[in-house]
């Protein structure tokens, strides 16, 4: 890792709002690369929550975290768009949100913007969305695929009876069910009976595209 990317992840770390920013800023007028740049916030906050785990930070720190990286994905955003298509050319749909009792959502919004910018059709039901809401959605929307975001251990429950509502709603045949956030893994894949999980937006986009053109 360089000095570079070293000090933005202890700016972020140590709280320094206004100074991560200007090196993200400044590493992208320099580097480009903005995925990479949201990759090194993803370490930071990876940091930060083993500093929450050991007691060292508390709940403020993983607001003003939150914050910090909202405003570098912000600065980020307009590097990765790429001209999407309109709404009737686009791919596919997909029906996006963070699980019930879940509120946590900047890697969800990623994973939303990611989509977009790759030609999918976004419908993004917010955090703590509830297996009605989804039902719901599906029905309106006729998506091609579902995005369960979820961050907290209880929200792989969460997940597991959202694609159980799914099914017993008649549904589960005609979407693709993706998850992912935090902890996301094959034993979790296998206990909610999702279809695939992704560790990261992009893998997000390449299932979607995957689907999108089997
Ligand atoms: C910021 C933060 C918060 C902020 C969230 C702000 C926001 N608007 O999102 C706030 C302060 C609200 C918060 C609250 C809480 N938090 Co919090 N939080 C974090 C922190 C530090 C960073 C999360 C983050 O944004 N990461 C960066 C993003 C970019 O990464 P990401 O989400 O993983 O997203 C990427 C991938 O996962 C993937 N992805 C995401 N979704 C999807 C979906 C699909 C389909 C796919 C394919 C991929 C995909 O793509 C994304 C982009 O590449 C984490 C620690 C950590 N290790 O990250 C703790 C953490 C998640 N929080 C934790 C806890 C405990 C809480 C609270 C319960 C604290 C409390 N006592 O109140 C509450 C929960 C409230 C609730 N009901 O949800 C724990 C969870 C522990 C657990 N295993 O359950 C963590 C791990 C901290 C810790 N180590 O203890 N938190």
């Amino acid at each position: 890792m360089s000095a570079e990317d070293r000090k933005l992840i202890d700016a972020i770390v140590g709280m320094r709002e206004q100074e991560a920013v200007e090196l993200a800023t400044a590493r992208l007028e320099a580097a480009g690369e903005p995925l990479e740049i949201l990759d090194l916030c993803k370490q930071a906050m990876d940091v930060v929550g083993r500093n929450f785990e050991e007691g060292e930070f508390f709940i403020p720190e993983l607001v003003m975290a939150g914050e910090i990286l909202s405003q570098i994905s912000a600065v980020v955003k307009p590097h990765i768009a790429v001209g999407a298509k309109a709404p009737g050319e686009r791919r596919a749909t997909v029906l996006l949100g963070t699980v019930h009792g879940d509120i946590h959502d900047i890697g969800k919004n990623i994973v939303g913007f990611m989509l977009d910018v790759n030609d999918f059709e976004v419908c993004d039901l917010g955090v703590d969305v509830t297996p009605e809401r989804f039902i719901e959605a599906i029905e309106r929307h006729a998506p091609d695929v579902v995005a369960l975001s979820g961050f907290l251990t209880l929200s792989f429950g969460s997940m597991k009876r959202t694609i159980e509502a799914i099914a017993e709603a008649g549904l589960r045949d005609d979407v693709k069910i993706m998850i992912g956030g935090g902890q996301v893994d094959e034993a979790i894949l296998e206990f909610t009976g999702a279809d695939s999980f992704g560790a990261n937006a992009m893998s997000a986009v390449n299932l979607c595209r995957q689907w999108a053109d089997a």
